[in-house]
């Protein structure tokens, strides 16, 4: 039996239902979120120090409740960040302990307040039982997750939640009657990927540095970034590179700022000089305090793991630059671009999403002649869930209405490839 965490008895502090008033008395400065989640830091150390030290044997019908994410490392940080963040969440509305399975260079790249390595503690499960809330893209418990009790005897039944998936899959959580009050009390604004990549998707300093300072002489009273990805499989379709400029260009109008940085990031080096060298063309009629700035990353070398172009050093650079930056454009069916959005400080206040850039029809006659609209405003910085059009589609009808309570149930849905 552990001490402060054991299968029957949620612990106090970390369940949000009694996070109790008393305690924000104290910290009057932090937001509910933050208690809560100091309080998941301080009771995971204990718990898993506990379990490791224990010398008695482990029952597996005593050992804590864990959920653990399983994120591929052949993905970007588009489709890593997401789910992580998805199975964070699980494990504080449901009061378990929180891992990541197969994540061996995270500490590389990210600050770690708390152990979720689960490879020390996953022998002690072997014998556990076990449930996937997501098991790979066609897998999901979707009629669960929207408008079930995650902690009902029967999911309760499972020791282990796994989550294996690609996409920010946890959405239809924000639409479950039974967490409203949850959400309410902790993160009200319903920026649930912005928050909880705030603290669990910290850069570790020499990163962040590395951002800070090339913003610091880079960037101006006003930013705006633009993502372009070139390299995605788009259906025979394109986004001309001029689309981005009018784009920026129209952002522009009316901005009172005395100085404006562009801040450019693209998958590859042709992809960006065209883009910038579009960007000067397009805005030396207009004000010559207007700059085109961007880190020279040498986008031609490949992750030999992933086979993303870059290395992940830079990625993270490039993706935290943009989301320090105003206003966004970005692609179209990348994650890239969507998470960098939801991915911001918060006082970075966008007051709405990104703008997104569409892909055209190639036709090789005249590559501006669109019929249809090439560039929106998404309503919201949160990533989208390309999985959401799987859930419209397969879904029974009452699961298919209560995702659709959640006000941005469109976006997370307008904002991927079908898949
Ligand atoms: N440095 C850098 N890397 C990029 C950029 N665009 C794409 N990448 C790399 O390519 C990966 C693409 O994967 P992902 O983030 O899932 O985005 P998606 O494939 O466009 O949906 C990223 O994680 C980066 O490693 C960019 O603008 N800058
Ligand atoms: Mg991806």
């Amino acid at each position: 039996m552990f001490s402060a965490y054991n299968n029957k008895q949620p612990i106090s502090e970390i369940n949000p239902k009694n996070a109790t008033d008393d305690f924000k008395e104290k910290h009057p400065a932090k937001t509910n979120f933050e208690i809560l989640y100091d309080d998941y830091v301080k009771k995971h150390n204990q718990v898993v120090a506990e379990l490791l030290n224990s010398t008695s044997r482990h029952d597996s019908t005593s050992l804590p409740k864990v959920v653990v994410v399983k994120p591929s490392m052949r993905t970007g940080y588009g489709n890593r960040f997401p789910i992580l963040t998805c199975g964070f969440l699980y494990s504080l509305v449901t009061d378990r302990l929180f891992f990541i399975d197969g994540y061996q260079n995270f500490e590389d790249y990210f600050e770690k307040d708390f152990n979720h390595d689960w490879e020390p503690v996953a022998k002690l499960y072997e014998n556990s039982t076990a449930k996937y809330l997501h098991n790979g893209n066609g897998n999901n418990e979707f009629a669960l997750i929207t408008r079930g009790d995650l902690s009902s005897a029967e999911v309760n039944s499972s020791t282990i939640l796994y989550v294996k998936s690609w996409d920010y899959a946890c959405t239809p959580l924000t639409s479950n009657p039974h967490y409203q009050e949850w959400f309410t009390k902790m993160i009200p604004d319903y920026k649930v990927f912005a928050t909880i990549s705030s603290k669990l998707l910290r850069l570790r300093e020499n990163i962040d540095e590395q951002a800070k300072n090339f913003a610091s002489s880079n960037f101006s009273d006003y930013n705006m970034g633009v993502h372009l990805r070139t390299k995605k499989s788009t259906k025979k379709m394109v986004i001309p590179v001029e689309h981005y400029c009018q784009a920026v260009r129209m952002i522009l109008l009316g901005k009172k700022e005395n100085s404006v940085s562009i801040f450019v990031a693209a998958d590859t080096n042709q992809g960006r000089d065209n883009l910038v060298d579009c960007l000067h063309h397009f805005l030396s009629h207009n004000d010559n305090s207007v700059k085109v700035v961007y880190v020279d990353n040498n986008m031609s070398v490949k992750n030999p793991l992933t086979h993303n172009p870059g290395n992940e050093k830079n990625a993270l650079v490039d993706m935290k630059l943009l989301s320090l930056c105003d206003d966004l454009v970005i692609t179209y069916g990348s994650s890239f671009g969507f998470v960098a959005a939801g991915w911001s400080d918060r006082e970075v206040s966008r007051p709405c999403g990104p703008f997104v850039l569409m892909p055209i029809t190639n036709s090789t006659q005249d590559l501006t002649a669109v019929d249809k609209v090439w560039v929106w405003g998404a309503s919201s910085n949160e990533p989208c869930m390309y999985l959401s059009k799987s859930l419209l589609r397969k879904e029974d009808a009452e699961t298919v209405k209560t995702f659709k309570n959640n006000p941005l149930w469109m976006h997370y849905s307008q904002c991927h490839w079908p898949v």
